[in-house]
C-alpha cells in the first residue's frame, strides 16, 4: 500500500503540481507566509492518530523535520511554525518561508512525497488553505487559520 501511495503522489506531482489532490491521510492544509508567524499546518483526515515522526517538511531549501513520537491527532491539526524562533517551543524552525510564495513538500520517513503545495506572495495575515478543509481547492484567505478549520 505504501508503494501504491508513492506512485500515485508522484504521478499527481508530474501531472499537476500537486496541489490539486485531496489529502486521503495526512498532507499540507494550509499555508501561512505573509508575515513573522509563518506556518504550516498538516491535517489528518483519517479516524486514528498518525505517527510523523521522522518526517520532513521541505521549502527553498530549508527543512523541518518532525520529532520521533511526533503524531497528528485523528481529524486534527498540527502546525509547524516557521517563524525562525527554534527557541520558542515544538515544532518551530529557526527558518522562515519566502515571502514571494514558493513550494512546500511534506516526506515520508522514508523520504516518500506525501503531499507539495506551490503557494503565493502573501500579506500578513492572509492564510494560503484548502478550502474546505482536505479539498482539493486552494485560495487565498483573508484571515489565517492555525490549528483551525479553514471553513
Ligand atoms: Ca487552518
Amino acid at each position: 500500500m505504501r508503494g501504491a501511495g508513492m506512485w500515485v503522489a508522484l504521478a499527481t506531482m508530474v501531472a499537476c503540481g500537486g496541489a490539486e489532490s485531496t489529502i486521503e491521510r495526512v498532507g499540507i492544509n494550509e499555508i501561512a507566509s505573509g508575515d513573522d508567524m509563518d506556518f504550516v499546518e498538516l491535517l489528518n483526515v483519517t479516524d486514528a492518530a498518525v505517527d510523523v515522526g521522522g518526517w520532513q517538511l521541505d521549502s527553498d531549501g530549508e527543512s523541518y523535520t518532525f520529532p520521533a513520537g511526533t503524531t497528528v491527532p485523528a481529524n486534527g491539526y498540527l502546525v509547524v511554525w516557521w517563524d525562525g524562533s527554534a527557541a520558542s517551543g515544538e515544532h518551530h524552525t529557526e527558518a522562515s518561508l519566502p515571502d514571494a510564495g514558493g513550494l512546500v513538500e511534506l516526506l515520508d520517513a522514508e523520504g516518500a512525497l506525501m503531499d507539495d503545495v506551490s503557494f503565493p506572495s502573501a500579506s500578513p495575515e492572509q492564510g494560503f488553505g484548502r478550502v474546505p478543509d482536505a479539498a482539493p481547492n486552494w485560495q487565498v484567505m483573508e484571515q489565517s487559520t492555525p490549528g483551525a478549520t479553514n471553513g
